[in-house]
């Protein structure tokens, strides 16, 4: 994407909260998405549910089977855990430099999963996605999120509606719901929208499927709301492309934020052993002299 079409669709965001870049994925890729979400959700083994939402992922053998048709909302979280193609996600060129341009480019992955609203699901309670944070609004941009259709969206099957302009209001999502501008788009496109804006997944009222991937970035000072570090193992960790290792949460902010003594986490990602065995073993001789004197002199 030329940098003209990434300030405009930039500015969209600015100015309505959202943007819609059309044909933004190639369609032999978004073909393959599409067949691995299928397949993953046929095969994991779901492991949390409430009384609308399945969210599959790890094994947990004390919680009972869920039969997926019991539910109407189906998600995949931790999607880079499940298959390396997960991997053209968050860096694809159509859409990571738009989040840049609305983070900054110290963002980070804070989730990547899947949203399929199935035959029969409701409408999402109107939301921001950054309703968490204990900020006064409207704030500069915190969250930017992206979400991947992978049929085309429609009203019927419950395309994302968006309030425009909503991420400037000063007020969090609350009742009386606005119903909000269905955004319907063809295959392989993907829309963009700053955390603060109210919206949700429409009902889908028809007899197919409405798959999607949310890939949510968030900007580099904040805390990631998927842990990155602790779930993904380094060892795959390795595998990733650099910049893919930078948006999990191996790089710094601002050269100081997420540092390990000084130095980038980068640095340690292709380390086999403890790299901070070192220190751990001066912290133990250190220990074990200072218990020494605590004994002694008590
Ligand atoms: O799937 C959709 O249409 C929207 C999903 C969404 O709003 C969310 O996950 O926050």
């Amino acid at each position: 994407m030329n940098a003209e079409a990434v300030a405009r669709h930039a500015a969209e965001v600015d100015e309505q909260g959202y943007t819609v870049v059309a044909d933004a994925i190639e369609p032999g890729l978004v073909d393959a998405l599409l067949e691995e979400v299928e397949r993953l959700e046929r095969e994991l083994v779901p492991i949390a549910e409430n009384s609308a939402t399945v969210v599959k992922g790890r094994p947990r053998p004390s919680l009972p089977p869920v039969e997926v048709t019991e539910h109407d909302w189906v998600r995949i979280d931790d999607l880079l855990l499940h298959s390396a193609l997960f991997e053209h996600v968050p860096v694809q060129p159509s859409v990571l430099p738009i989040v840049e341009e609305v983070l900054g480019p110290g963002c980070l992955i804070s989730w990547l999963m899947t949203s399929t609203q199935t035959p029969g699901a409701v409408a999402q309670r109107v939301h921001a996605d950054d309703e968490m944070y204990p900020l006064p609004r409207p704030h500069p941009p915190l969250l930017c999120n992206s979400l991947w259709a992978l049929v085309d969206f429609t009203v019927a099957n419950g395309a994302t509606r968006v309030v425009p302009g909503s991420h400037r209001w000063r007020e969090m999502p609350a009742p009386p719901f606005p119903d909000g501008e269905p955004i319907e788009m063809p295959k392989g496109s993907v829309l963009i929208w700053n955390g603060s804006l109210w919206h949700t997944a429409g009902a889908n009222t028809s007899n197919e499927r409405r798959p999607a991937i949310t890939m949510n970035y968030c900007a580099g000072f904040l805390r990631q709301q998927v842990n990155q570090q602790l779930g993904l193992p380094r060892s795959l960790v390795q595998t990733f492309e650099p910049r893919l290792q930078e948006l999990v949460g191996y790089g710094t902010f601002a050269g100081k934020m997420g540092r390990i003594s000084w130095q980038s986490p980068a640095v340690y990602i292709d380390e086999e052993d403890d790299v901070l065995g070192d220190i751990l073993a001066l912290r133990n001789t250190g220990e074990a002299t200072a218990l020494r004197a605590v004994t002694a002199s008590a």
